[in-house]
């Protein structure tokens, strides 16, 4: 597979400080070359810039940073959209407001090639708040309801090109939901297995049935991994923590699986605070989630299916 590699240290999104550091520590522990060890071509493009901000005054006053966010988002949107060309690119964040940018870059790009995209949602938190409903505002919460094209996002945000359809998104591991997040999902008709359906189904048949449909469809799958997803005992470097999350071996399996099913051709790698890490452990372990993913393999498997 030919990947391309893209760091995006945007940190404003979230409620602590501490992103920018992200891409910097997925490349220290070892991320590249675990990629290459798997027989991948990779071709790193380095940092995106973002592009100079503009003053921008909005109704919800708790919104922070909202000129810087919505210069990120333009900048990523068309850094994601180039780097999708004929490979398979791998988003570093910077917290999940990145994806307001990958995933309209990417939903560009996959308008292009008339297939449907697919969006797979590793999180603690669905993150489909509008610029009204916030109230933290914290922009990290509202990517995928702007990449959705939910209202209020028009002549604030840059305009989207296409959008994603919310019944192709799954989100997975969610134990953090606000009200209006949940209503705002049940609305648009997002997939989504909660915790508690983790708990009483396992995660595999729930992922499997996911996988299933993007097969049936001939989908592109853009995977989103917000180091939150993982419990905390595990993952300590973010600044979202929630408890009840993903186990070591539920988070490899999903990355097993997904790579079985051949169907991934984009991934955001998010929220990876470094300045909370402990020894780095949570980079460590994102690199090696990600090389799951890539085909990393504990023992060979006869058969390939998922
Ligand atoms: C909460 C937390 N729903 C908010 N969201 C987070 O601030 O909107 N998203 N942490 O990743
Ligand atoms: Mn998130
Ligand atoms: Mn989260
Ligand atoms: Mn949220």
């Amino acid at each position: 597979m030919r990947c391309r590699i893209l760091g995006a240290p945007e940190q404003d999104g979230a409620g602590v400080l501490g992103c920018e550091m992200g891409p910097s520590a997925l490349r220290t522990a070892g991320l590249i070359p675990a990629l290459i060890e798997l027989g991948h071509e990779v071709e790193d493009l380095g940092t995106v810039q973002p592009t100079a901000t503009q003053p921008i005054t909005h109704r919800n006053p708790a919104l922070k940073a909202l000129p810087e966010i919505v210069a990120w988002t333009a900048a990523i949107a068309e850094a994601a959209y180039q780097a999708s060309k004929d490979a398979m690119p791998i988003f570093l964040g910077g917290d999940h407001a990145i994806s307001a940018g990958t995933l309209s870059g990417i939903a560009r790009r996959a308008a292009e090639t008339g297939r449907p995209l697919f969006v797979l949602w590793l999180d603690a938190h669905p993150d489909f708040h509008t610029l009204d409903t916030t109230a933290s505002g914290n922009l990290h919460g509202v990517p995928l309801a702007y990449a959705c094209g939910l209202p209020g996002f028009t002549g604030v945000f840059p305009d989207l090109t296409v959008r994603v359809e919310p019944t192709r998104i799954c989100t997975l591991g969610l134990r953090s939901v606000d009200a209006a997040e949940r209503q705002a999902l049940n609305e648009a008709g997002v997939t989504v297995h909660d915790m508690r359906a983790i708990d009483e189904h396992g995660i595999a048949p729930l992922l499997r049935a996911f996988l299933a449909r993007v097969a049936a469809e001939n989908g592109l799958l853009h995977v989103s991994l917000d180091v939150d997803f993982l419990d905390p005992s595990i993952a300590p470097a973010v600044g979202t923590t929630v408890p009840g999350g993903a186990t070591l071996r539920e988070a490899h399996l999903v990355m097993e699986m997904l790579s079985d099913s051949g169907l991934v051709t984009s991934l955001d790698l998010v929220e990876l605070n470094p300045f909370l890490d402990e020894r780095g452990r949570t980079a460590t372990l994102m690199v090696d989630l990600t090389a799951s993913l890539m085909g990393r393999r504990i023992m060979d498997r006869p058969t390939r299916s998922f």
